[in-house]
Parts: C-alpha cells; sequence; structure tokens
C-alpha cells in the first residue's frame, strides 16, 4: 500500500485516473514478457506530459520510494517490472509524435510512441526509421532509448543510440533536461543523451527523443540460405557484407528452431530437407537489388539450398521463420534468455561450445538450447528451456564462456536484473566505480529503477 499522503500527493499531480492501484489491474504491469520475473507494486502511475512526469519522481524522491519506468514492457532482462514493490512509471501516454522535418530527416518522439507507430509516421514524412525489431508493435521509444536496442538492421543504420539527435528526460534528482534541437554539428559539452541511452532507467526516465530517419530503401529482396555447419555461414556472411552492398539483414538460427517454428505455428517448411544452419538474407535498395543478390549468393561457398521471395508476401514469410523464434520458445516456458556478442572469430567456436556447456552446467533430459540472432553483428541470441527461473547456473556457465572469449555478456537487450551478477565480466572495477558516481550524481535518492544494473 502506497502511504496516503504520498498517493494523494500523486493524484494532486496526474489525477486519480492515472493512479492505479487495484492489484487485478496492476498484475499486468508487473511481470514481464517472458514470465520468468515477476513481482508486485502498490501502484501504476500513468502520467500524460514531462511535467507530469517529474512531479511524480520528485514526490517519489521526497518520500523515499522508488521507482521503475516502463513503457511497452517488452523487455527480456527483467529491467522493466517492479521486483521489490516500487511504483511502476508507465510512460505510454507520452505517445505524441512531433516536429517532423523532412529537410533533415528528423522527428521527435514521446517515450510511449511505438517502434511501429515511429516508422509509420517517417514514412508519412518520405522517410524511414532505421531501428526494428519484432516486438515493433509494443515496444516503445522511452523503452529503446534506455537499453540501447539493437535489432534485425543494426549493420545497415546501427542501433538506437546512433539515431539519437538528442533527449528530454527527467533525472533522479527531479531536474527535467531538454535538449532535442536535433543539431546535427552540437559540441557543447556532455552527450547527455548518449549517456541516458543504455543507462537503462537508473539515471533519468526519458520522455521524449529526437530521431533521425534513414532513406527509404523501398526494393527489399529477402532469400533464405541453407548450409551445413557455423563456419560455411559464417564465411558467407563475411563475403555477402564485402560483396553486397544493399545488404540490409543477416539473421542465423539453427534446424531445431526452424522445426520448432514450424511445429508451433503450423508452417511448412521453408525448404526441402533439413539443414544444420540456415541464414536469412535481406537485400533492401532504392532499385530493385534482386540480381546483385543472385550474383552474391552464386559466389558463395557451402550453400545447400536457397528460396528467395519473389514478392512481399513471400518475403514476410521467410522473416517469420526467424521473427517466430522469441514467441515459439516462449510457449514452451520461461527461457533463461542471454543476449550475447562474440568476435568474429570466436563466434563458430562459441557456437560448437555452448550447447555442451548447457549440459554440463544444467544436466537433465528437459534442458534445451535454442540459438539464433543477428550473424552480421556476432550477436547470438541463447535461449534456454527446461531450466527453473531462480537457478542461475546456466547463465553463469554461458556467460563465462562468452567472457572467456572476449565477448559481451549484453549485446542488445541491457543487463537489467537478469545479469547484473555478470557485469564485472565485462566492466573493470574503475568503469564500475565511474558508473557508480554517475547514479549517485543523477539519482541521489537512489529512487530510479534500483533492480538492474548494479547489485
Ligand atoms: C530478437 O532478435 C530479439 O528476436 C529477441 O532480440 C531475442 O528472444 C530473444 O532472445
Ligand atoms: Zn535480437
Amino acid at each position: 500500500m502506497l502511504p496516503p499522503a504520498f498517493e494523494a500527493e500523486l493524484v494532486d499531480v496526474i489525477g486519480s485516473r492515472h493512479v492505479v492501484t487495484d492489484p487485478e489491474i496492476t498484475a499486468g504491469w508487473s511481470v514481464d514478457w517472458t514470465g520468468r520475473f515477476r513481482g508486485d507494486t502498490p501502484a501504476v502511475v500513468r502520467p500524460g506530459s514531462t511535467a507530469e512526469v517529474a512531479g511524480v519522481i520528485d514526490a517519489c524522491r521526497r518520500a523515499g520510494i522508488a521507482l521503475v519506468p516502463q513503457g511497452g514492457n517488452t523487455g527480456l532482462v527483467g529491467g522493466s517490472v517492479p521486483l521489490a514493490d516500487e511504483v511502476v512509471l508507465s510512460l505510454r501516454r507520452l505517445d505524441a509524435i512531433t516536429d517532423g522535418d523532412p529537410i533533415s530527416g528528423q522527428l521527435t518522439a514521446g517515450a510511449g510512441a511505438t517502434i511501429s507507430a515511429v516508422a509509420r509516421v517517417a514514412s508519412a514524412m518520405g522517410w524511414a526509421y532505421g531501428v526494428d525489431w519484432a516486438a515493433r508493435d509494443s515496444a516503445t521509444v522511452g523503452g529503446s532509448v534506455a537499453t540501447n536496442a539493437g535489432g534485425l538492421r543494426v549493420l545497415r543504420h546501427g542501433d538506437t543510440r546512433r539515431q539519437l539527435m538528442g533527449v528530454e528526460a527527467v533525472l533522479g534528482d527531479g531536474s527535467t533536461v531538454t535538449h532535442l534541437g536535433g543539431l546535427v554539428k552540437d559540441n557543447t559539452g556532455y552527450d547527455l543523451a548518449g549517456l541516458l541511452c543504455g543507462s537503462e532507467g537508473t539515471l533519468g526516465v526519458v520522455t521524449a527523443a529526437r530521431l533521425a530517419l534513414v532513406t527509404p530503401l523501398p526494393q527489399r529482396v529477402v532469400a533464405l540460405l541453407a548450409f551445413d555447419g557455423t563456419d560455411p555461414l559464417l564465411a558467407a556472411v563475411g563475403l555477402l557484407r564485402r560483396e553486397l552492398p544493399s545488404l540490409a539483414a543477416a539473421e542465423v538460427f539453427f534446424g531445431d528452431g526452424l522445426a520448432l517454428v514450424c511445429e508451433q505455428l503450423h508452417l511448412p517448411a521453408p525448404l526441402a530437407a533439413r539443414h544444420e544452419a540456415y541464414l536469412l538474407v535481406e537485400a533492401a535498395s532504392t532499385t530493385d537489388p534482386s540480381t546483385e543478390l543472385a550474383l552474391a549468393v552464386e559466389s558463395l561457398a557451402g550453400v545447400r539450398d536457397v528460396a528467395v521471395a519473389v514478392d512481399r508476401a513471400r518475403g514476410d514469410a521467410l522473416w517469420r521463420y526467424r521473427e517466430a523464434h522469441t514467441e515459439v520458445i516462449n510457449a514452451i516456458g520461461p527461457p533463461h534468455k542471454l543476449d550475447v556478442t562474440l568476435p568474429s572469430a570466436r563466434l563458430g567456436e562459441f557456437v560448437g561450445r555452448v550447447r555442451p556447456v548447457v549440459a554440463a552446467a544444467t544436466p537433465g533430459p528437459g534442458v534445451r538450447t535454442w540459438l539464433f540472432g543477428h550473424a552480421a553483428d556476432g550477436n547470438l541470441h541463447v535461449n534456454v528451456t527446461g531450466v527453473e527461473p531462480g537457478d542461475e547456473r546456466v547463465d553463469d556457465a554461458v556467460l563465462t564462456l562468452v567472457a572467456e572469449l572476449g565477448g559481451s555478456i549484453s549485446a542488445e537487450h541491457g543487463i537489467g536484473t537478469a545479469k547484473k551478477r555478470w557485469l564485472h565480466l565485462n566492466r573493470s572495477p574503475a568503469e564500475l566505480a565511474a558508473m557508480r558516481a554517475l547514479k549517485r550524481a543523477l539519482d541521489p535518492a537512489g529512487i530510479l529503477n534500483p533492480n538492474v544494473l548494479f547489485d
């Protein structure tokens, strides 16, 4: 329960309709998308403007009550749910998209705008938004900035930080910083937008972002390539990066994951035979890239079979085999999700070693390891099912292997609560001390998203 005086203050700031305390309703905000991270909250507060966000944060700061910011709640590391009775600060009402500038190719999106909504507005302006991933209809701009979301076209357009021209945010001390002018050249001191991006809501709550748009590439061709193993697939990725200027995505998955997708979604197999490894390639350009793609594919060694999408619907159907991995894996039980990057030279070795490492860490007949991800970024999603949510032996074993091979324990999902125990594998004591100093400076009362990043 909220202290009555504090609740009255919240109601004063944002109105009683937007302070939700009914446990039946707040329960939906208290569990993450995978079902692995579950908590409780005394209230979900839904401010409708940056000033109201500032009012809420100021009230929390004075009352010493912690809060967890939440957008679409599509995060996969438990970073957007209240695990220790925090107030949930939902940013979804801040969904306006304004100040589109067709000359510079920029717009300003409220934290609650979805990635799909940004893409739609960008398209109506004659531009495109460069960042995209499967949860696009629910994931919000605020969450994508807070986690520096990556996605399917990082190889072409970069991650969220690369699109970010500025932010508006309310810091933990209750002050509001606004830098949404979108100047391309602007060397006026610390890059607060870059700092807040990826800070997982620990320093400030992003209320709006100025986003750079990209040239639309409406001519798209999608192909699915099958290989007998990871090594020829990775060699193909290197070649395609070099030889195919229109390369927009290069996504990897394996025979077992594809079989699960087909079985659960009742989809036909995309190719006649089953293969060990698959590469989904998208070429995108302003002119038809099919010939360029066909020539590049012909020059690859080790391709066992190919399906090329001749039209948009078939292209979407090929994408579905890759994008559906998350939902079908979740359907067989809350997975442990280990989103990692490996140096390209060690990626093949990692694929070969990770399954035995999982099996040794958590022996058991029901334990299964699923691998898929963004091949050109060296980013693999290791999903392990059949392991209890609280059993961290598998996380420890996989993340230790990643660190041994010189990789990152979080490629694009963030540290959240799921991986904070292992942050030291990637960050030195000096780096961690600098991060903690920033946290103390911008959130002196320690009220912002206290369960993530640091122990
Ligand atoms: C993807 O690439 C997302 O599909 C989700 O990052 C990954 O479910 C996952 O582990
Ligand atoms: Zn991903």
